[in-house]
């Protein structure tokens, strides 16, 4: 048997429930309200009027109990609620995995985009039902519902990337996602 410094969890089945988009046994979730996302639109008014006017549920993080550690590979299923704030589609914060550890992402539900940014190059991959978006290492990465349902995705990635938040704050994300009357407006980060 291979010797690990940490030793890896048993094996285990993990029930995938399709229509509510659940993982049991659970872990840990995660709820982003607004108030949690502060700096990321664009509109920083608008973003502390929607903090005052309730402060919603943006969106939420649901998690296997595979543990965040080195050589394990956790998986999480993120539910992004419909919703704009002047006009910016609602998002994840975004991050870059330090370690540039590569992801997969799986839409399940809805209707929303991967938005992929390298430091220099942007991309955006459509997510709908049934598509695996690859998630390459180096590139910083955030979701967005660019639909009218909670967009939803399941996520599995290397437990130790860990989660460079910073990164996106500092070097933005390429492009920001507006509601276009076509459609999604994908228009310059900065400026
Ligand atoms: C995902 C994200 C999840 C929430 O599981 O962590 O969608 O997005 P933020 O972490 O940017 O708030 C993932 O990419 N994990 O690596
Ligand atoms: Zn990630």
């Amino acid at each position: 048997m291979t010797e690990f410094a940490t030793p890896p969890i048993a094996p285990f089945a993990i029930r995938f429930d399709a229509e509510n988009a659940t993982l049991s046994p659970e872990g840990p979730t995660l709820v982003r309200r607004m108030s949690d996302l502060e700096g990321l639109f664009a509109d920083h008014d608008a973003w502390e009027r929607a903090v005052a006017d309730g402060d919603p549920v943006v969106y939420s993080v649901q998690s296997s109990p595979v543990p965040e550690a080195d050589r394990e590979l956790p998986q999480s299923i993120t539910t992004i609620q419909p919703g704009t704030t002047a006009g910016e589609l609602w998002m994840t914060k975004g991050h870059q995995h330090p370690n540039h550890q590569g992801e997969i992402y799986l839409a399940l539900s809805g209707a929303g985009g991967l938005l992929m940014f390298d430091g220099e190059r942007a991309e955006w991959l459509d997510m709908l039902p049934g598509t695996i978006g690859y998630i390459p290492p180096g590139w910083a990465h955030r979701s967005i519902n660019v639909g009218d349902d909670p967009y939803r995705f399941l996520a599995v990635y290397p437990g130790g990337a860990g989660h460079d938040y910073g990164w996106v704050l500092e070097h933005g994300m390429g492009r920001r996602a507006f509601a276009g009357a076509d459609g999604v407006d994908l228009r310059p980060f900065f400026g």
